[in-house]
C-alpha cells in the first residue's frame, strides 16, 4: 500500500527527503509560489475542517515534489514548450483520435507501429481508453480498474506505455490517457483490504453496514446502468456492508472526502505524466461528491478537487493537460473548464457532450432550432480552455441531457423519438442503431451504434441504393463540419474515418450482451484501411472527405480556439448557422439539415455581418449574392468573405 493514511505517520514536507536538487528546489518554489495559492484555497474548501489539515496539505505537496524529482529530461523540456505556447491544445491542427488499444493495435507496442496510419490522417492527440490493469472478467470496457500502476499485461508494461509517448510525441501526436478515478475495480487492493476488514481502506470507499443511508440517498439518485446495473449500492457480502457503486456493481467509487483518496490517485496523476502521457481524460468526475438530498453530481466540491488537482499537477508536470468527462446537462457543463474567479484553472479541456447529443437530434428532426437554442444559451468557454468536440466516442449518446424540465417524470416525447429513430424504429428513418439501457419505461439513456450506421449508410449500403448511400455520407460530413468548426479539437472515433458499420458480434459475447456500447466498439478493419485512398470505395470516400475537411480546418486561422463562436438564428428553420470572428479571421458556416434543398436570404447573410461576394473554403465555390444562397441536402459550406 502505497500511502500512509494516518497523520501521525506522514512525513513533514521535507523535501531534502525527496531528492530535489537546488535547481528543482528553486524550480518547486516558484511554481509554488503561482499555483501554491490555488492548491491551497481548494484544498481548504475540502479537508480545511480536519485538525490534521496542515499536515495533509504538506503531504500533497511532498507528493508533487516527487513528481517533479521523477520528472525525464525528455518532459521537462515538453514542460518548457508547454509553457511557451499554452494554447498548443487550441490551434486549428489538433486533431483528436480514440480508440481501444486492444482493438486498434492489439498491444501498446502495435498501437505504436500503427502511428504512421494515424499521423498520415492528421492526428495529433491519441485517447487511449483504459489501458491500466483491469478487473479480470467483466471490467466496463477498461473502466474498472485493478491496478492503476500497472498496465493490462494483454497489451504490454509500463515501458511499452512509456516508449508508445515517445514515439506519439516525435509524430507530433499528445497521448492522452484515460483515468478511472471516480471508482477502482472491486478487486483493486484497496478494495481487498475494504474487504478483508480493514478500516482504512473501507475509509476509501462510501461503506454502509445497512440500507438507512443507502435508502435515503437512492431518494434523489438516478441510474447510470438502470437496465444491467439498476441502483446504486452493493452488498459486500465479505464485510457484510453495502458499497456505493454508481456504475457496475464491481465499480467502487472512491470517497474524495478522505484525503487520503486524494492523495493516491495526486500521485498516480504524475506517476502517468511521468511516463509520458500528455492528457488525462479524467472519466466520469461528475460523481466523484456525494451529498445527501442531492442527484450526487456536478457537486461544488467536485470543481474544488478538480482545481486542486489542476494546481498541483502543474507544479509538478506542467505540460500535463487535464480532460474533463463530464457527460452533464448544459448548464453544468462549462463549470469543468472553470468559472468566475477560476474561469480557466480548472480543466483544460471537456467534452461538449451536448453538442454532441444536438447534432443527432438535429439529424433526426431535419431542424436546426433546438441545436442553435440551445448552444445560444450555453456560456462561452474560459479563452484558454477548449471543448473537445465529437460526433461518436466509446459510450452511447445520452440523450436525457436534451430534457431541460428535470423534475418531469420520464423522458419527454422528443427524447422516446430519437431514442427509437437511432434504434431505427421510426418508419423512413436512416438511422441503424439501438437503445443503450432501455428496459424502464420511464427512463430513456441513449443510443449507440457507429457514425456511419447512424447516418444512414449501413441502410443505403444494404439496399444497394446509390442516392441513399450519398445522403448518408452528405450527413457525415454535414456532422463533421461542425465539429471541425465549432472551436476546439475535434475527436474522431476509430473506425469512422473509414465508415466502419455496427459490431453485432458482442450480442454473443456473454461478457458484453448486456451493453450494447459494444455495438460500436469493434475491431479496426485494417484491410478496409488499406484501401483508403481508392476513392472509389466507400471508405476511400469517407477517409477521402474526411481528409478534407481535416486538411481545410488545419489551414485556416479563424479556427483557432481564441475565435469566439455563435451560433445565430437566421431565417431558415433547416439550417444551422454559425459565426466565428476575430482577431485570426472570420468564418459563416451554414449547415443543411435537411434531406432536401434549403435556402438562406442574402437579408439574412447580412444581418450575420458577413458581405458578399463569399467564398466556401470547402469546396473553392464562389457566391457572388445575386440571389439567395441555395444549400443541397445535408450540405455544409464554411463561408468567408473575399
Ligand atoms: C464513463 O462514462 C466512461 O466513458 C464509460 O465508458 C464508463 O462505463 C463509465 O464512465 C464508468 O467508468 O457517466 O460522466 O452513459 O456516458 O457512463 C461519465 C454511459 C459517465 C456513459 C457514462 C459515462
Amino acid at each position: 500500500m502505497s500511502l500512509q493514511t494516518t497523520p501521525e505517520r506522514m512525513q513533514a514536507a521535507d523535501l531534502d527527503g525527496i531528492g530535489l536538487d537546488d535547481a528543482d528546489k528553486a524550480l518547486f518554489a516558484l511554481r509554488k509560489q503561482i499555483f501554491g495559492p490555488d492548491a491551497d484555497a481548494a484544498l481548504k474548501a475540502l479537508y480545511g475542517h480536519r485538525a490534521d489539515f496542515q499536515d495533509w496539505l504538506a503531504r500533497f505537496y511532498d507528493i508533487a515534489a516527487q513528481g517533479l524529482a521523477n520528472r525525464s529530461a525528455e518532459l521537462r523540456e515538453l514542460d518548457a514548450k508547454r509553457v511557451y505556447t499554452p494554447d498548443w491544445f487550441q490551434k486549428p491542427h489538433m486533431l483528436g483520435y480514440s480508440a481501444y488499444a486492444d482493438r486498434f493495435g492489439g498491444t501498446l507496442d502495435g498501437v505504436r507501429q500503427r502511428l504512421s496510419y494515424l499521423s498520415d490522417l492528421g492526428v495529433t492527440y491519441l485517447h487511449l481508453m483504459p489501458v491500466t490493469c483491469p478487473r479480470e472478467g467483466e471490467s466496463d470496457g477498461g473502466y474498472a480498474v485493478a491496478d492503476y500502476e500497472r498496465i493490462d499485461p494483454r497489451l504490454g508494461t509500463m515501458q511499452d506505455l512509456e516508449a508508445l509517448a515517445s514515439a506519439c510525441r516525435k509524430h507530433g501526436i499528445s497521448l492522452v490517457s484515460d483515468l478511472a478515478l471516480n471508482h477502482t475495480a472491486d478487486t483493486h487492493e484497496w478494495a481487498q483490504a475494504a474487504r478483508a476488514g480493514d478500516p482504512v481502506y473501507q475509509g476509501y470507499y462510501h461503506c454502509f453496514p445497512d440500507r438507512q443511508v443507502p435508502d435515503q440517498y437512492e431518494q434523489t439518485l438516478e441510474d447510470v446502468f438502470p437496465a444491467s446495473a439498476p441502483g446504486n449500492f452493493t452488498h459486500i457480502a465479505e464485510m457484510d456492508q453495502w458499497v456505493w457503486t454508481t456504475f457496475y456493481p464491481y465499480q467502487w467509487d472512491l470517497n474524495y472526502a478522505n484525503p487520503a483518496v486524494f492523495g493516491e490517485i495526486l500521485r498516480i496523476m504524475l506517476v502517468l505524466a511521468n511516463r509520458g502521457v500528455e492528457v488525462l481524460r479524467l472519466d466520469s468526475v461528475a460523481f466523484m461528491w456525494k451529498r445527501l438530498g442531492t442527484d450526487c453530481r456536478n457537486q461544488p466540491q467536485v470543481h474544488h478537487l478538480l482545481r486542486a488537482f489542476r494546481a498541483l499537477t502543474r507544479i509538478a508536470a506542467p505540460a500535463l493537460a487535464l480532460k474533463a468527462e463530464a457527460i452533464v446537462a448544459p448548464e453544468h457543463l462549462t463549470a469543468y473548464l472553470g468559472e468566475g474567479k477560476y474561469a480557466g484553472e480548472e480543466c483544460h479541456l471537456g467534452y461538449h457532450n451536448t453538442l454532441m447529443v444536438l447534432l443527432w437530434s438535429a439529424l433526426a428532426e431535419g431542424r436546426a432550432e433546438r441545436l442553435t437554442e440551445m448552444l445560444r444559451r450555453m456560456p462561452a468557454p474560459p479563452a484558454n480552455t477548449s471543448w473537445i468536440t465529437y460526433i461518436r466516442c466509446h459510450d452511447d449518446i445520452g440523450w436525457p441531457v436534451l430534457d431541460v424540465d428535470r423534475e418531469a417524470q420520464g423522458p419527454s416525447d422528443h427524447v422516446r423519438f430519437l431514442s427509437d429513430f437511432y434504434a431505427g424504429r421510426v418508419a423512413g428513418g436512416f438511422a441503424r442503431g439501438q437503445s443503450f439501457q432501455t428496459g424502464d419505461d420511464r427512463a430513456v439513456h441513449g443510443s449507440s451504434g457507429m457514425l456511419a450506421s447512424l447516418a444512414g449508410l449501413e441502410a443505403a449500403l444494404q439496399e444497394s441504393d446509390e442516392t441513399a448511400i450519398d445522403l448518408a455520407l452528405a450527413r457525415i460530413r454535414l456532422l463533421y463540419s461542425i465539429i471541425f468548426a465549432f472551436g476546439g479539437i475535434p475527436l474522431l472515433y476509430m473506425g469512422d474515418e473509414l465508415g466502419m458499420l455496427n459490431d453485432y458480434s458482442y450480442e454473443t459475447d456473454p461478457l458484453k450482451a448486456i451493453d450494447s456500447r459494444w455495438l460500436h466498439r469493434p475491431d479496426m478493419d485494417w484491410k478496409t484501411a488499406e484501401m483508403r485512398h481508392d476513392s472509389g470505395s466507400i471508405a476511400g470516400r469517407v477517409y477521402d472527405m474526411t481528409r478534407t475537411l481535416i486538411a481545410c480546418r488545419a489551414d485556416f486561422p479563424a479556427l483557432h480556439g481564441d475565435t469566439p463562436s455563435r451560433p445565430l438564428s437566421g431565417d431558415n428553420p433547416h439550417i444551422f448557422m454559425m459565426r466565428r470572428s476575430g482577431a485570426r479571421g472570420r468564418l459563416l458556416l451554414l449547415a443543411n439539415f435537411a434531406p432536401n434543398p434549403q435556402s438562406v436570404t442574402i437579408k439574412a447573410i447580412n444581418a450575420a455581418r458577413f458581405r458578399f461576394p463569399l467564398q466556401d473554403r470547402l469546396t473553392g465555390q464562389t457566391y457572388e449574392g445575386s440571389g439567395d444562397l441555395v444549400l443541397g441536402p445535408y450540405d455544409t459550406v464554411w463561408l468567408e468573405e473575399v
